[in-house]
């Protein structure tokens, strides 16, 4: 296990909602959420305010509103983000080049050589966010560990406007300690199969051994065997510009059924409108990725004229590429959906070739 690295995590607070809150003074110190409005649309985010009432991310703004009657919407404006996005990472840049982004609003940070020789990278997490507040007028939370994964978990723990720091030698026992929903990389649906075998955290995943993890999650297994005992070599990879953003299902069975497997890809669908969303990612190409039972792989893609993003137009357009193949499906094991082909400014129509 090697715990010489020094990873910070930083993750901005209810990051649409404040800067909402920062750009509009009447919003400050109420229940906002950033989003489609109560009858149409999820909410992306909500304040501090909000989340009180258990208004939450991807929320339905109808559910959203009858948690919370006051709740006051507010569209996105994904310039802005965007915008603050690049100056929380030219912030970043003046202690490392070594910036992983997960998302407009959070990255990673290798500092165990920094640009200014600063020996502890707790002193660094406090500084940055020191100068992301004063360029800002944000707070954001930071994680201080010696791997990805902790770093990660530990930005979450003292939320909002928190650092919090795991030295590689309570690492383990605070594994152990940790539900198992808040380990990164368990989904909800993992997390529940995790229940049903009896685990709800680090210590009951920790007693089982390499062989049953695998068996039951496949190359995850290894993982999560790993992680559970501080093990997390992974790098912290630099700015890689994003192209595509996709969602992945392994299905629990085989599919012949083409029924279920367009039932599958609507959740899928919803599943990608989420991430589209946290990146700030629209493509105009969707591509439909099947994996058959004896591995073999069926890819069909469509470009569109105006960038995808919502989960009905890409439940349509996947649907579509199944009924136009649906001869040679087969049997299913995975199913993907992915955008790519990012457009940010539409081009006019007159510059678009329109298939003949
Ligand atoms: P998060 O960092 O997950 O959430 P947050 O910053 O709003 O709140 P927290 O204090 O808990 O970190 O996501 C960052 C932004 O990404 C969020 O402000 C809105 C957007 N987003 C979506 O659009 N859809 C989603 O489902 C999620 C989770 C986030
Ligand atoms: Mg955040």
């Amino acid at each position: 296990m090697n715990t010489s690295r020094k990873i910070i995590h930083i993750d901005m607070d209810a990051f649409y909602a404040s800067v909402e809150q920062r750009d509009n003074p009447e919003l400050r110190g109420k229940p906002i959420a950033v989003g489609g409005g109560q009858n149409r649309g999820v909410t992306t985010t909500a304040s501090y305010e909000a989340r009180k009432y258990g208004v939450k991310s991807a929320m339905p703004g109808y559910i959203a509103k009858s948690k919370c009657p006051q709740l006051i919407f507010v569209k996105p404006r994904f310039d802005v983000y965007k915008k603050v996005s690049l100056e929380i990472r030219e912030i970043f840049s003046r202690y490392t080049d070594l910036i992983e982004p997960l998302s407009l609003d959070e990255a990673y940070l290798d500092v165990t050589v920094n640009k200014q020789n600063i020996q502890y990278a707790t002193e660094i997490a406090g500084m940055i966010r020191e100068e992301v507040f004063n360029k800002t007028q944000l707070q954001c939370s930071a994680g201080v560990s010696y791997c990805k994964f902790i770093a990660k978990i530990a930005s979450d723990i003292n939320k909002p406007n928190g650092l919090t720091v795991i030295k590689p030698q309570h690492a383990v026992a605070f594994i152990e300690k940790l539900p198992i929903e808040d380990f990164f990389g368990v989904g909800k649906v993992t997390a529940e199969k995790m229940k049903l075998l009896g685990i709800r955290n680090g210590s009951d995943l920790k007693a089982h051994d390499l062989f049953y993890l695998i068996k039951h999650f496949g190359k995850s297994g290894k993982f999560f065997y790993n992680i559970v005992r501080g093990i997390d070599d992974r790098p912290v990879v630099p700015d890689r510009k994003r192209k595509s953003v996709g969602v992945e299902k392994t299905l629990n069975e085989d599919i012949v059924d083409v029924s279920i497997l367009k039932s599958e890809v609507a959740k899928i669908s919803h599943e990608l409108e989420i991430r589209v969303r946290k990146n700030n990612f629209k493509g105009r190409t969707i591509t439909l990725k099947l994996k058959r039972s004896d591995f073999s792989i069926i890819t069909r893609s469509k470009t569109c004229l105006h960038p995808i993003e919502f989960k009905d137009h890409i439940k349509e357009l996947a649907l579509n590429l199944i009924n136009q193949n649906v001869h040679i499906i087969g049997k299913i094991r995975l199913i993907g959906i992915s955008l790519s082909n990012e457009e940010n400014v539409t081009l006019p129509i007159n510059q678009i070739e329109l298939p003949l």
